[in-house]
């Protein structure tokens, strides 16, 4: 039997019984942690996704790759826009679509003709990717590439060894041509090319090389290596948010089926590798850009929702902006983003666990957390943390207030990690406590925050 089996088989038992010994066999095994690039993708909590291309022209989703290049003409481009709304809109990183699976490159490729070099933005000799890597820069965001696996352009796609040696030259020309890259995006989406062919591609070989070229960019896709998709373009995170995966279950991206979406949208508590869940949504219906969903963009209400769907439930939020046709984020979309930033600035303004009292107590693996705070103050939102540094342990909790006699329920869930947060109607408490239930081993440095929120 093989270490992974005996691991889910020992997990398996947990849920029926509290004495078997699948804990100590956990612990002997080590749990995975994070990697530093890893922690810092997941702190920034939020990033930008920018979905452009020929697509914004001919107002499609998914082009064919038949486009005539002459079509993409951004007369008002302006990156620095782009990063401007992210930066006042509290976001930190963006990921800019450098090839969707048109295969028109955003930016002047040496592989293909099918590129901005052959359109009439500006002359013939403009950069998307340059334009949106200095904006990047000049406002502190971290970048991030998406560069499609998927080409229905490419003439040698479907040739699988050629093409793959082209996807490589591309990503070569990405991450050594535009400085450090934090984020290297690979879509699930495999279809056909021009010659109906399907590619079987070289992901370990993508992989390696994206590492050779920037060792500390944390590389998406279903299969990670380093975030993995969460299993929905819906902007929700599993309820149960394991940062760990059975590797096995999902090897390649592009995979279907029950398991395969319950790892990625849950993870893995007996996982072996740290592979968090990032939360990819867009503002409006579609990706990209169309006129027609104008008056379809979020509200600041439900962006605000998605943060605590997705930040909330120990992920990252990707949410996708999409610029029109001149290049620009769209009125509505920078008015309900900036919007979004003031409403979460405003219920995250009044933290009243500030100068609380904190006691721990540990029984074996499991504990209570009490607060207490000066005096009886309102809450409406409850912030559990985990020290990720050390792994994530947590599998079941309850969080309880009380105000002078007797605790009640505020919340329960199973994990917790990087953050786990709770809106609940509000109430009066003078002491909180965060009870563990149920654990991998004992958590360490647990944390629990409330603000008054509203
Ligand atoms: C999907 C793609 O097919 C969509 O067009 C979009 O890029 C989304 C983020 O990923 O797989």
């Amino acid at each position: 039997m093989q270490r992974r089996e005996m691991l889910g088989l020992a997990v398996g038992a947990s849920l029926v019984g509290h004495s078997a010994d699948w804990r100590r066999l956990l612990l002997q095994a080590g749990r995975p942690v994070p990697s530093s690039s890893q922690l810092t993708w997941q702190r920034d909590e939020l990033a930008m996704f920018i979905h452009f291309g020929v697509n914004t022209f001919t107002n499609r989703e998914w082009g064919d790759g038949k486009e005539d290049p002459a079509i993409f003409n951004p007369t008002r481009l302006d990156a620095a826009q782009w990063a401007r709304t992210a930066r006042e809109a509290g976001f930190k990183a963006m990921v800019l679509t450098a090839k969707h699976h048109d295969g028109f490159c955003l930016w002047p490729t040496k592989t293909t003709r099918h590129s901005v070099a052959s359109s009439p933005f500006r002359g013939g000799s403009g950069d998307v990717v340059r334009e949106f890597v200095d904006a990047c820069r000049q406002q502190n965001l971290r970048v991030g590439l998406y560069c499609s696996p998927w080409d229905r352009n490419s003439p040698v796609y479907g040739d699988s060894p050629r093409y793959n040696d082209l996807f490589v030259e591309q990503l070569t020309e990405l991450l050594t041509q535009y400085g450090p890259v934090h984020e290297v995006w690979f879509d699930g989406a495999n279809g056909e090319g021009p010659n109906g062919r399907k590619q079987e591609y070289d992901f370990p070989r993508f992989w390696n090389h994206v590492r050779r070229l920037q060792p500390d960019a944390v590389m998406f896709s279903d299969a990670g290596p380093d975030v993995r998709w969460i299993g929905n373009e819906r902007g929700v995170a599993g309820d149960t948010n394991w940062s760990t995966v059975d590797p096995s279950v999902v090897p390649v991206p592009g995979m279907s089926g029950d398991a395969v979406m319950r790892m990625l949208q849950d993870g893995d508590p007996a996982g072996t590798v740290w592979r968090p869940g990032e939360t990819d949504v867009s503002i409006r219906p579609g990706w990209f850009y169309h006129p027609a969903e104008d008056a379809r963009v979020k509200s600041v209400e439900q962006l605000v929702e998605l943060y605590f769907t997705s930040v909330g439930r120990n992920s990252k939020l990707l949410l996708n902006v999409p610029p029109t046709p001149d290049g620009l984020l769209h009125e509505s979309d920078v008015a309900n983003l900036v919007g979004m930033r003031r409403r979460l600035a405003e219920l995250f303004s009044q933290q009243q666990t500030q100068s609380a009292r904190r006691v721990w107590r540990s029984t074996g693996r499991a504990g209570t957390l009490e607060v207490a705070l000066p005096s009886a103050m309102p809450v409406s939102i409850l912030d559990a943390r985990e020290d990720i540094t050390r792994g994530q342990v947590v599998s079941r909790y309850v969080i309880e207030g009380a105000n002078r006699d007797s605790w009640t329920t505020l919340a329960r869930g199973t994990t917790i990690g990087f953050r786990r947060l709770h809106r609940i109607a509000p109430v009066m408490v003078e002491r909180l406590r965060l009870t563990v239930e149920e654990a991998l081993a004992e958590p360490v440095n647990l944390d629990l925050e409330a603000w008054r929120g509203n």
